[in-house]
C-alpha cells in the first residue's frame, strides 16, 4: 500500500466513500488505497502536495517493479486483473491522456475531450512486446513536462475545465486530484501483489 501518498491525501479528501454494499471498499483488491474521492475544499497547499505526488510517481513505479523477472511481471496483480506488466504500461497510457486534457483545457474553452478504452489499450500488442523499462522511461519524460506545466499554473488556471462526454464537466483541479490518486493507486497494485507473493 502506498502509505505515504495516502497519508498526504487522506486528510484532504472530501466526503468519505459510501459504505453501501455496491461500493468498493478499502479491502477491495481493485482499490488498495481506496477509491478516488475528490477533495472537498482544496487549497493551494493541497495542490502543491498533489503535484509533488505526481512528480514522484515515475520513481515510485520504477521502485515498485525493481528486481521483478519476466514471469513475475506476467502475473496478475489480483485474480482476473491486469498483469503487473499491463499495470506499468497502463500508467503512461492514462497519463498521456491526462496531460493532453490539461493542455487542451488551458488552450481552449471547455473542450470536449476524447475518452479512451483503457482495457482495450492494455490489450494491444505493444503491451507484450515492449519492456516495462520503455514505459518507465516514457513516464519519466512525460511527468517532467506535465509537472513543469502544473507548477506553472495560476490559481485561475485550475478552475479551467474540460468536458468528458460521459461524465461531464471537470476542472483541472479535479484532474489534479484524480491523478494524484491514480499513480499511487496503480503503484499499490504492484506493491500489494509483491507483498502477497513475498517477492
Ligand atoms: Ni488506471
Amino acid at each position: 500500500m502506498d502509505l505515504e501518498a495516502r497519508n498526504l491525501l487522506s486528510p484532504l479528501a472530501g466526503v468519505a466513500p459510501s459504505c453501501t454494499a455496491t461500493e468498493p471498499t478499502v479491502s477491495d483488491p481493485r482499490y488498495p488505497i481506496g477509491p478516488f474521492t475528490p477533495p472537498a475544499a482544496p487549497t493551494k497547499a493541497w495542490r502543491e502536495q498533489a503535484i509533488d505526488i505526481i512528480a514522484g510517481t515515475p520513481s515510485r513505479l520504477r521502485a515498485a517493479v525493481a528486481g521483478l523477472d519476466e514471469d513475475q511481471l506476467d502475473t496478475p496483480y489480483r485474480p482476473g486483473g491486469w498483469t503487473l506488466r499491463q499495470v506499468v504500461h497502463h500508467v503512461p497510457d492514462s497519463h498521456l491522456n491526462a496531460y493532453t486534457r490539461v493542455k487542451l483545457a488551458l488552450t481552449e474553452h471547455e473542450p470536449v475531450i476524447k475518452p479512451y478504452d483503457e482495457a482495450a489499450w492494455a490489450g494491444l500488442p505493444d503491451t507484450d512486446r515492449v519492456p516495462v523499462e520503455v514505459s518507465l522511461a516514457l513516464l519519466d519524460a512525460l511527468h517532467q513536462r506535465w509537472v513543469a506545466l502544473l507548477r506553472s499554473m495560476r490559481d485561475e488556471d485550475f478552475a479551467r475545465a474540460y468536458v468528458h462526454p460521459e461524465t461531464g464537466r471537470h476542472t483541472l483541479e479535479y484532474l489534479l486530484a484524480l491523478y494524484a490518486w491514480h499513480g499511487p493507486h496503480h503503484v499499490a497494485h504492484i506493491t500489494t501483489a509483491r507483498a502477497q507473493h513475498a517477492w
